[in-house]
């Protein structure tokens, strides 16, 4: 069965939508496999956002995602990979499609990373590096 890492970031934790995103990826039929809350640190950051190293907003998002606590997720079924990424919508809220996580419940807040409620693995190579990065124990 395929396995995506979903993150709730801290403007989602902050804004107390973490039982709105759970109920939009359980009301579409996903599975939650596991779940924490937890304080990332920078190292955890760092691997999980390798790719980004060396653009303008790395540094930014690293700040952001140390802002507050934010919520791991793994979500289970078949093609959740995809499908999440449609319930999340495009990156930037302000244009992401309304239905979506991102377009109905983020706008630009004017800062140096996008703020945008959610983070979905976007293949299945990286759902199993970040899920190991998350969840160790699973
Ligand atoms: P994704 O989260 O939609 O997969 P990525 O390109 O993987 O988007 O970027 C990771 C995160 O970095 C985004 O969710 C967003 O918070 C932030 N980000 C991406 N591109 C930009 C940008 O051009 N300016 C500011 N922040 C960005
Ligand atoms: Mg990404």
């Amino acid at each position: 069965m395929e396995r995506t890492l979903i993150l709730v970031k801290p403007d989602g934790v902050k804004r107390n939508l973490v039982g709105e995103v759970l109920s939009r990826v359980e009301a579409k039929g996903y599975t939650i496999a596991a779940l924490k809350m937890m304080q990332a640190d920078r190292a955890l950051l760092l691997r999980h956002y390798a790719e980004h190293e060396g653009k303008p907003f790395f540094e930014p998002l690293v700040e952001f995602m140390l802002s507050g606590p934010i919520v791991a997720i793994v979500a289970e079924g078949n093609r959740v990979i995809e499908g999440f990424r449609k319930l999340a919508g495009t990156t930037d809220p302000t244009t992401a499609e309304p239905g979506t996580i991102r377009g109905d419940l983020a706008r630009d807040q004017g800062t140096k990373v996008v703020q945008n409620i959610v983070h979905g693995s976007d293949s299945v190579e990286s759902a199993l590096r970040e899920i190991s990065i998350f969840f160790p124990e699973l």
